[in-house]
C-alpha cells in the first residue's frame, strides 16, 4: 500500500506576483498578456475568479467580466525558481518526486520516517514549510495512488489537505462525479451522462467489455479508477549520474570462467535497464566493482573518449574485470557494472549512433 501526497500551489502564479507586490493585495489580478496584443490569462487569483476570470480566457474578455481586473506580465524565471525551492522542501522528505508542472508534483512518502510516517501530518509540514520560507500557500491531497491523490489536492482547495485513507477509498468513489478522472473532459463526461452515469459509483455497474467497447483502450483503465484502483508508480525525474547492475554471489566464484560467465549477465541485465533510459543520457564512463571474499572492494572506472564503440562493449569490460579481479589472490563474492551518466541534449545528433550501438551489442 503506497503513501501518495499530490501537492498543487494556490493560483501560482498570480500569489508569486500578490507576494512580491504588495500593491496588488485585495485587488482582483490576472497574470498575462496585454488585450491589445490578443494576450490570454494564464491564471487569475481567487479575488478575480470571482467575476469569472479564468485561465487561458482572452485578456480582453476577462477584462470585460472585471474591468477593476490588474494584469500582470508573467515572470517565468521567478516561477522557475520558486518550482525549484518548492523541491527543495519536498527533497527533505522523499527522493520520489515527480513533477507535474511548475506548480504540481506528486510525492512518494510510503517509506518516509518523518512525522510518526503519518503521510498527513507530512503534507500539512510541508504546507507550513512553504508558507514560512516562500511565502506562498500550496494545497495538498493524500491518497493511497495518484488518482485520489490527485483529486484530494482539489478537495480543500485553496490552502487545504484532504486525505483519503485506504478503508475511506470505496466510499470516497462513491459519489465523486467521473468528471473528476483525469481525462474525463466535457465530450466523454456528456456521453456518460447520456447513458446515465454521473459518479464512479454509477460507472462501476457499467461491464468492462461495454467500456472496452465504447472507450477503447481506455475502457478497463475507467472501470479500475470506478473503483479507486491507480497502480501508476511515482516516477522521479532526478537526474541519475549512473547506471548500474550488482550481483552477490551465494558461493564466491573461484575461476576467470566463472567470473566472466557472470559479468556476461550483468551486462545484458544493464543493457536491458539502460536501454529505457538511454534517450536522455548518455554515458561517460564504464566502471566495474569488485567485492572480495574478505570484503574489501575495488572499482574500475574508464573513461569513454571514443563514442563510435559500443558504450556495453562486452571485451572493454572484460578488461576492467580482469584488471581489477588482479588486485587481489581472493575470489569474488560481489560483482557490479555500470555506467556513468550525463544529461543528453534533446537534440543532440548522435541519437541515431545511440540505436545504432545498442544494436552493436545485441549482435555482439
Ligand atoms: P494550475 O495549478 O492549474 O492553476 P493555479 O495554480 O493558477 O490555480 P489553482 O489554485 O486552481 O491551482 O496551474 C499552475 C500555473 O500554470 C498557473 O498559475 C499558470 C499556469 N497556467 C497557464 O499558463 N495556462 C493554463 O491554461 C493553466 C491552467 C495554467
Ligand atoms: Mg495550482
Amino acid at each position: 500500500m503506497r503513501k501518495i501526497i499530490h501537492i498543487d500551489a494556490d493560483s501560482f502564479y498570480a500569489s508569486v506576483e500578490m507576494r512580491d507586490d504588495p500593491a496588488l493585495a485585495g485587488k482582483p489580478i490576472a497574470v498575462g498578456g496585454a488585450a491589445d496584443r490578443r494576450g490570454v490569462i494564464a491564471t487569475s487569483n481567487y479575488e478575480a475568479r470571482k467575476y469569472g476570470v479564468r485561465s487561458a480566457m482572452p485578456t480582453s474578455r476577462a477584462l470585460q467580466q472585471c474591468p477593476a481586473l490588474v494584469i500582470v506580465a508573467p515572470r517565468f524565471d521567478v516561477y522557475r525558481s520558486i518550482s525549484k525551492q518548492f523541491h527543495a522542501i519536498f527533497r527533505d522528505y522523499t527522493e520520489l518526486i515527480e513533477p507535474l508542472s511548475l506548480d504540481e508534483a506528486y510525492l512518494d512518502v510510503t517509506d518516509c520516517q518523518q512525522c510518526g510516517g503519518s503521510a498527513t501530518l507530512i503534507a500539512n509540514e510541508i504546507r507550513a514549510r512553504v508558507r514560512a520560507e516562500l511565502g506562498l500557500t500550496v494545497s495538498a491531497g493524500v491518497a493511497p495512488n495518484k488518482f485520489l491523490a490527485k483529486v484530494a489536492s482539489d478537495w480543500n482547495k485553496p490552502d487545504g489537505t484532504y486525505t483519503i485513507p485506504p478503508d475511506q477509498v470505496a466510499e470516497f468513489v462513491r459519489t465523486l462525479p467521473v468528471s473528476k478522472i483525469n481525462g474525463v473532459g466535457k465530450v466523454t463526461t456528456e456521453k456518460f451522462r447520456k447513458m446515465g452515469v454521473v459518479t464512479c459509483a454509477d460507472l462501476q455497474t457499467i461491464a468492462v467489455e461495454e467500456l472496452a467497447r465504447r472507450f477503447g483502450k481506455y475502457g478497463p483503465r475507467l472501470a479500475q479508477l470506478a473503483l479507486g484502483i491507480d497502480h501508476r508508480e511515482v516516477k522521479s525525474t532526478r537526474l541519475r549520474k549512473s547506471i548500474s547492475v550488482e550481483r552477490t554471489y551465494p558461493q564466491d566464484l573461484e575461476t576467470d570462467a566463472a567470473i566472466l560467465d557472470a559479468l556476461g549477465r550483468i551486462l545484458e541485465e544493464l543493457e536491458h535497464r539502460f536501454q529505457k533510459i538511454a534517450q536522455q543520457y548518455r554515458p561517460s564512463a564504464r566502471f566495474i566493482k569488485v567485492k572480495f571474499s574478505d570484503f574489501t572492494q575495488t572499482t574500475m572506472d574508464e573513461t569513454i573518449l571514443d563514442h563510435s564503440c559500443p558504450w556495453l562493449s562486452v571485451v572493454d569490460y572484460q578488461r576492467l574485470l580482469l584488471a581489477g579481479r588482479a588486485r587481489r589472490a581472493l575470489s569474488v563474492r560481489l560483482l557490479g557494472a555500470g555506467l556513468r551518466l550525463e544529461p543528453r541534449l534533446t537534440d543532440e545528433h548522435d541519437d541515431r549512433d545511440a540505436i545504432g550501438q545498442m544494436k552493436l551489442f545485441v549482435d555482439a
